[in-house]
């Protein structure tokens, strides 16, 4: 919106240079370019109106607003390396900030915060004050155009949202290149393994394998209600994907090394999963490249043990 307003200043500045330009002797380039701009900026916003020619219509993520919701953080503006606190309020039809929220996944919203080249992968859980304001200690690790999404079921409806927003963050900004697909990565000693046959706009499902130096991990902490959580977001749109888990998980039971997920990849294309599974009380976070194809592409895991110094040349990731 300020960005529109920056475009009719412009072009309230332009029509200003017209109009004195001959006294000044100015050109009066700017008039006409701020003219292109309208309308070419006006289709832009029709076509992501009609947005969901996609399998399954408009796909989570995508809008600030949808179903009378809108998600309003309080500031867009942040400093790389600056613990901050992350406030906002989802406002509801009737335009006050939402305070009953019915849970998913035992949380009454989850906050994902990426940067737009889908690196920086954060799944935190805001604090909820009487008055509707979300709120958690948080700090940007670079600069960068950065994507929060909340993910949630206001209380009374019967269906989960979830609303994106970018926000701008200074800073330093190296852009880091998706990981080549591959079926393994390791994060913090842990080897995790994909199974699958992902096809565009069908149900199928992915199963993850962790192992720890060669060894399955069989007790695996109950995450949300599951022995693992999965965020799937689509490379080009940051298009938000919801994965079910297939298997329900309880306090004091024990999972894995298996785990896994329904999930509907809605077209072809790229996508980074992000699986948090749970282990020795802390939670880690391993992070995939799917390439998804309309006719299905099999994912096939490795049968040996993964060779750490082999995936540390070819993914660059892991953190030991
Ligand atoms: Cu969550």
């Amino acid at each position: 919106m300020s960005r529109a307003a920056a475009l009719r200043l412009g072009a309230f500045a332009g029509a200003l240079a017209l109009a004195f330009g001959a006294a000044y002797g100015i050109g009066t380039a700017v008039d006409p370019i701020a003219a292109a701009d309208t309308p070419s900026q006006s289709q832009e916003m029709g076509m992501s109106d009609m947005g969901g020619h996609d399998a399954g219509g408009q796909l989570p993520g995508l809008a600030v607003s949808d179903a009378g919701y809108t998600f309003s953080p309080a500031t867009t503006f942040f400093t790389a390396g600056t613990k901050t606190a992350l406030r906002f309020t989802i406002t509801g039809p009737d335009g006050k900030p939402v305070t009953q929220y019915t849970k998913t996944h035992e949380k009454d919203l989850h906050l994902i915060v990426v940067r737009r080249d889908l690196s920086g992968f954060h799944h935190v859980h805001p604090t909820l004050a009487a008055d509707g304001t979300w709120s958690i200690p948080f700090t940007f690790t670079a600069g960068g155009t950065w994507r929060m999404y909340a993910d949630f079921q206001p209380a009374g409806l019967d269906k989960n949202i979830t609303l994106g927003t970018d926000v701008n963050v200074s800073g330093l900004y190296i852009p880091v290149p998706l990981n080549d697909p591959a079926a393994v990565t390791s994060i913090h000693g842990y080897d995790v393994t994909l199974a699958g046959t992902p096809v565009a706009g069908k149900e199928s499902q992915l199963t993850f394998k962790i192992t720890k130096n060669g060894k399955p991990v069989t007790d695996l902490e109950p995450y949300l209600g599951a022995f693992g959580h999965l965020v799937s977001l689509r490379s080009g749109d940051l298009a938000y994907l919801h994965n079910h888990p297939a298997q329900h998980a309880e306090p004091g039971m024990k999972g894995g090394p298996s785990i896994d997920f329904m999930t509907t990849f809605p077209t072809a294309g790229t996508y980074s999963l992000f699986l948090d599974f749970q282990h020795a009380g802390a939670v880690h976070t391993a992070e995939f490249t799917v390439k998804v194809s309309s006719t299905g592409t099999t994912i096939v895991p490795p049968t040996a043990v993964p060779n750490h110094e082999e995936e540390a040349h070819e993914h660059e990731q892991p953190v030991r």
